[in-house]
């Protein structure tokens, strides 16, 4: 990153499951070191922690948990992370992130939860520089190789959380960009795209991290 008061950018990637949001988050990764040493690579729900250990079970249907207590979760195991995700903005790093506050609102309430209420315990994290959001159509991803076996991995649940995804970006600011890129192209037309939308902020950005909706 160049000198000045520049800090790392905070790129959020999404999509629904099997969009190839993992594989290129990869690639991007490997991009971003080849360009600029220092990245990180984050990824909601992070597993590892008291909370994901949790959200894990939770998703692997070993456990049941009422929709609002998870949803609860969910958004804690990104509370617990929010001030190093700044701490290394700050420092300098381009933190990038496989899933996000927007996967949070678009599962639950693909569930049948309200809107504005799973919005809210979001509000204030640390906001990206920009949600690349990787689109396929449930009917796509369902051809590539099948869902796995966890909950939500569901044609019909894919097809209600892109929904609410497109109402996501419909309303997110022009400072906080949302960025739709067609996840059902060749994966390498995939990469170049995600390339073209990252390559800018490589170096860094001005300005103090912004919190989500504020
Ligand atoms: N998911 C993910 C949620 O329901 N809420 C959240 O806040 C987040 C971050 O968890 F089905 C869902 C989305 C997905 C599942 O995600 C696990 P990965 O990316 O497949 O591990
Ligand atoms: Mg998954």
């Amino acid at each position: 990153m160049s000198a000045g008061n520049k800090r790392g950018a905070f790129i959020v990637m999404e999509g629904l499951d099997r969009s190839g949001k993992s594989t290129q988050a990869a690639r991007l990764l490997e991009r971003l070191q080849r360009a600029d040493a220092r990245v990180k690579l984050l990824k909601f729900p992070d597993r590892t922690t008291g909370i994901g250990i949790t959200i894990d079970s939770y998703l692997r249907s070993e456990s049941e948990l009422d929709d609002r207590a998870i949803h609860l979760l969910f958004s804690a195991n990104r509370w617990e992370l929010a001030s190093s995700i700044e701490e290394s903005l700050r420092a300098g790093s381009t933190v990038l992130c496989d899933r996000y506050a927007f996967s949070g609102i678009a599962f639950s309430a693909a569930k049948g939860l309200p809107y504005e209420w799973c919005r809210a315990p979001d509000i204030s994290l640390p906001a990206p520089d920009v949600t690349i959001f990787l689109d396929i159509t449930p009917e796509k991803a369902k051809q590539r190789g099948g869902y796995g076996e966890e909950r939500y991995e569901k044609e019909e649940m894919q097809r209600m959380v892109r929904e609410v995804f497109q109402r996501i970006g419909s309303e997110t600011s022009r400072e906080q960009r949302w960025v739709v890129v067609d996840a059902g192209q060749d994966i390498d037309l995939v990469t170049e795209d995600i390339w073209r939308i990252v390559e800018p902020l490589v170096s860094g950005v001005l300005g103090p991290v912004t919190r989500l909706w504020e």
